[in-house]
This record gives C-alpha cells, sequence and structure tokens, in this order.
C-alpha cells in the first residue's frame, strides 16, 4: 500500500510538473497575435495595419485580418536566414509564424506608397535594424519607416 502511494504522489508529481511546462512553453511560445488591415483606424489614420509594430515571441503566429477590403501582406525585408515569403493575397486571412528572431518589413502592395507598411520584432531582437533602414520603400512610406526604426 505504501509503495502504491508513493508510487502514486510520484505520477502526480510528475504529471504537475508536466503540466507546468506545457503551460509555460504555450504561454511563452504559439501565440497568436491578430492584426486588422484597416482603410481607417481609430487614430485616423488611413490605410493602415491595426498597430504599426508588432511585437512576438519566436514560435509565434501573427494573423493579419481583411477587416476591410483591399489589402494584403508583403514582405519586404527580414532577418538573414529566412527564405523569401510568397506575398498574401488581397481580401484573405494571412497567417505567418515567426521562426528567426530580427526585425521584419512588410507592406500592403496597393497601398505601399501610402504609409501601409508595418514591423514585426521577433524576440526583441533589432540587429538588423540597419539593413531594414535600407530596404526600399515608396512616397508616405519613406517617412513612416523612419519613424518606426527610430523609436526602436
Ligand atoms: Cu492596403
Amino acid at each position: 500500500m505504501r509503495d502504491f502511494i508513493s508510487q502514486f504522489l510520484g505520477i502526480s508529481a510528475l504529471a504537475g510538473v508536466l503540466g507546468l511546462v506545457f503551460l509555460y512553453t504555450t504561454a511563452v511560445y504559439g501565440a497568436t497575435v491578430n492584426v486588422d488591415m484597416l482603410n481607417k483606424r481609430a487614430d485616423g489614420a488611413k490605410m493602415v495595419y491595426a498597430e504599426d509594430i508588432i511585437k512576438v515571441n519566436k514560435g509565434d503566429t501573427v494573423n493579419w485580418l481583411p477587416a476591410t477590403k483591399g489589402h494584403n501582406v508583403e514582405f519586404i525585408g527580414v532577418p538573414k536566414g529566412v527564405k523569401k515569403i510568397k506575398k498574401s493575397k488581397l481580401n484573405k486571412k494571412y497567417s505567418y509564424t515567426f521562426d528567426v528572431p530580427g526585425i521584419y518589413l512588410y507592406q500592403c502592395t496597393p497601398h505601399k506608397a501610402m504609409g501601409m507598411i508595418g514591423l514585426v520584432i521577433v524576440g526583441n531582437d533589432v540587429s538588423n535594424k540597419n539593413a531594414i533602414a535600407k530596404a526600399k520603400v515608396l512616397g508616405k512610406s519613406k517617412k513612416k519607416l523612419k519613424k518606426l526604426l527610430g523609436g526602436l
């Protein structure tokens, strides 16, 4: 009986530890962030993503949602080691899971000259900031990119 109890307690403790590990890893990795693609944001900005800068952990997924029509996601600057990411279709939800730390720069293809750009910063890593600053952005997006990077 004593053996049974100690075995039971052992298994319970193990299950508890595994449960905590599971909770911890799902809290740190594999989180999901939703970002609306908007014609107009609450602050009055037009043709924008709901967040200009999204900060996530390695392993997190960002969903861009077609809250309003005519937008997409096209990456134009990524950290070294990231394979080219295909641009998303207009009016469609788009998901990407970030496995490589660093700054990612993306734009909306139709509104790329109207300041519809955004950054994703993975794992608080801003070491590729200078490379991102050299990415080719158009029109209003030039000033906006400078401002966003200046705040990092
Ligand atoms: Cu757009």
